[in-house]
């Protein structure tokens, strides 16, 4: 039987992040992507002055007691974006919609640059640890590993030393297995990520573009995931994932209309490349 994935996360209608990244990103690794809505916003919160937000909360036991009817199960869970009372449910719906061995992949969607998103109140990263508790892949940038840890934001101020017992914490505290940590950056010109899998540590990097641009750490976790579905390692996966977000970002460049996103649809047929690639030659870790 092909491999089925639920990804769990908002749909942002325009914006360019969450679900309309993660259904065509996955969906073009080749995996079968379903989809959970956690809320619908009009546009993400992230830029936009205003937003209109339905919260889908109530939907979520209904939609799994008619998958239960039907036998509907999964290979691999997806989550993102979420809200504080969904986490108990969306354990209860992995648990309970899972084939034998499925992967819980969970990008703890909440902070970056040292502070929580808009709406996400001071409890929200205590409920988080619970969703990554024994995941199999959390993929946290630097400020919400540090949400998760309850230690300061460190900024730019951290060494190898640093990052390496951050990946070992992260593991102990959440009961993950792997984790990915994202916008590790040690030199200017260069930036990355952190893999660590309970035992072999490595890191990927790449140049870095100096610009910020929404939507990267959805589409970098979404490839991540479509990337494991298709079979790679740990390492390889970041490592394609990293690529496959430089390459969007090349293609959004100079478009000064694009400023809510990355153009994350011109790097697919690079990522369907890659993904096809034989194993070793994927793989480039520094
Ligand atoms: O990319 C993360 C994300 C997802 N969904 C919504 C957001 C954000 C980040 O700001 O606003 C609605």
């Amino acid at each position: 039987m092909d491999k089925r994935l639920l990804t769990i996360q908002d749909i942002s209608c325009v914006g360019q992040c969450s679900l309309t990244v993660a259904l065509p990103v996955i969906s073009a690794c080749g995996i079968e992507t379903a989809i959970l809505p956690s809320s619908v916003l009009s546009n993400h919160t992230a830029g936009f002055s205003a937003w209109t937000f339905k919260d889908l909360t109530d939907d979520m036991i209904p939609i799994l007691d008619q998958w239960l009817k039907e036998g509907i199960s999964f290979d691999a869970f997806y989550t993102g974006y979420v809200s504080k009372t969904q986490i108990p449910i969306i354990l209860e719906i992995m648990k309970k919609t899972a084939r034998p061995g499925a992967l819980r992949i969970v990008d703890p969607v909440m902070a970056d640059n040292g502070k929580l998103y808009t709406g996400f109140d001071a409890d929200f990263p205590k409920e988080m640890l619970k969703l990554c508790a024994g995941a199999d892949v959390i993929m946290p940038n630097i400020t919400e590993a540090c949400f998760l840890l309850d230690i300061p934001y460190p900024g730019e101020d951290y060494d190898r030393p640093y990052i390496k017992g951050m990946c070992r914490d992260l593991l102990k505290k959440t009961g993950a297995k792997q984790v990915i940590l994202t916008g590790v950056s040690f030199e200017k010109g260069r930036l990355g990520c952190a893999i660590f899998n309970g035992s072999s540590f490595s890191y990927y990097f790449t140049d870095r573009i100096p610009v910020s641009m929404h939507g990267t750490g959805d589409a970098y976790a979404s490839a991540v995931a479509g990337a494991l579905l298709r079979g790679k390692s740990l390492s390889q996966a970041a490592a394609i994932g990293a690529d496959f977000v430089v390459e969007s970002i090349k293609q959004t460049l100079g478009d000064k209309d694009h400023w809510y996103g990355v153009k994350f649809e011109k790097a697919l047929p690079y990522l369907i490349q890659r993904l096809a690639e034989r194993p070793e030659s994927s793989l480039s870790v520094a």
